[in-house]
C-alpha cells in the first residue's frame, strides 16, 4: 500500500524507487512484449523511440496492464499523488542511448508522473537513470535552468562536470524495479562508456506518463499533444473500454473510459513506421 511517509518523500525529492516490486515472471513477460513491439515498429533497434500509444496498448496487452499498471501500490501512489480521476495519457517501448540533464516539463502546478521500468539492470556511471532531488519545484527547479546543456547528445553535465560526477540520486535498476517522478525533475542518464567509444550501448525502457484530471486549457492541450502524432482510426467495436472490461481489467477499462470522456483517445496509436527514427523524432541516416 502507498504510505503517508511515501508522499511525503515524493513532495521533497519529486521521486520514488520501488525495489524488486515485479517478479521475475512478469518481467519476463514485459520484455518479451517490449521485443515483439519493437522488432514490429523498428527495422533497426539504433537510438529510436517510435512506439507510443495509450489505448491500443491496453487493448494489444491487457495483461501487462494487470501486472504492472493495476497493480495496488502504483494505483495507490498514482490516486495519492494526482487523485483518483487520475489521467493515463502515455505509454511507450524505448531503445535509448544517453541523455542530457533536463526536466519533462515545467510548471509544478501541471504535477504529471512517469513511471519507467528498466528491463536490464544498469549502474551508475552505465546509463542509469540519475535525477537531482528537490529539482521538481521551485527554487531549485529554475536555478538549474540556465545550466541545461544545450545538446541533446550532450555528455557534459552542468556547471562543467560531466554527467556522471553532478550531485544526484542514482537509480541503478535491476528487473523488478520502477521508478517513479515528477515529470518537473530534472533527469538524466550517462555512460562513461560513450565517451571513449563515442556511443552508448542502448538501454531497453518502457514508461508510463499520467497527469491529473484538471481540465485546464493548457493541460488538457499537453495531454493531447501526446496524442497528436498518432493516427485517427476507426472506434473499436465495442469500445475499448468495453473490450477491457469484458477481459477483467477493470482498472484498466476505467482509465480508458476517462480519456474518452476527455475526448482523448479517438486517436489511438501512431502508424507504425519502417524508417526508424532517433529520439528527435528524425529520421536516421
Ligand atoms: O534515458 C533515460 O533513461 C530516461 C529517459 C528520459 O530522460 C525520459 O524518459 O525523459
Amino acid at each position: 500500500m502507498f504510505s503517508s511517509a511515501q508522499r511525503s518523500h515524493f513532495d521533497a525529492f519529486g521521486f520514488l524507487i520501488f525495489r524488486k516490486h515485479f517478479p521475475p515472471a512478469a518481467m519476463e513477460m514485459l520484455a518479451a512484449v517490449f521485443d515483439r513491439t519493437m522488432a514490429t515498429y523498428q527495422s533497426s533497434p539504433r537510438h529510436v523511440e517510435a512506439w507510443e500509444c495509450v489505448v491500443d496498448y491496453a487493448l494489444a496487452n491487457p495483461q501487462i496492464c494487470e501486472q504492472f499498471l493495476e497493480d495496488d501500490l502504483i494505483q495507490g501512489a498514482l490516486s495519492a499523488l494526482l487523485g483518483s480521476d487520475f489521467v493515463w495519457y502515455g505509454a511507450s517501448c524505448n531503445w535509448f542511448g544517453t541523455g542530457k540533464w533536463h526536466p519533462d516539463q515545467h510548471g509544478y502546478e501541471r504535477g504529471s508522473v512517469k513511471i519507467l521500468i528498466y528491463l536490464d539492470s544498469l549502474r551508475a556511471d552505465r546509463g542509469s537513470l540519475r535525477l537531482i532531488p528537490g529539482s521538481h519545484r521551485p527554487p531549485l527547479h529554475e536555478i538549474l535552468q540556465p545550466h541545461q546543456p544545450p545538446n541533446d547528445d550532450s555528455e557534459d553535465g552542468m556547471f562543467g562536470m560531466r554527467g556522471v560526477d553532478l550531485p544526484a540520486v542514482d537509480f541503478e535498476p535491476d528487473p523488478g524495479d520502477a521508478i517513479l517522478f515528477s515529470k518537473n525533475l530534472w533527469h538524466g542518464a550517462f555512460d562513461r562508456r560513450r565517451s571513449r567509444a563515442g556511443k552508448a550501448p542502448l538501454r531497453r525502457m518502457v514508461s508510463f506518463s499520467f497527469g491529473p484530471n484538471r481540465q485546464s486549457p493548457e493541460l488538457l492541450e499537453y495531454f493531447r499533444s501526446f496524442f497528436q502524432r498518432e493516427e485517427e482510426v476507426t472506434p473499436a467495436s465495442p469500445p475499448p473500454d468495453e473490450r477491457l472490461r469484458r477481459l477483467g481489467r477493470k482498472r484498466t477499462a476505467a482509465m480508458i473510459a476517462r480519456l474518452t470522456s476527455m475526448g482523448l483517445h479517438s486517436r489511438v496509436c501512431r502508424q507504425p513506421s519502417n524508417v526508424p527514427q532517433n529520439r528527435n523524432g528524425q529520421q536516421d541516416d
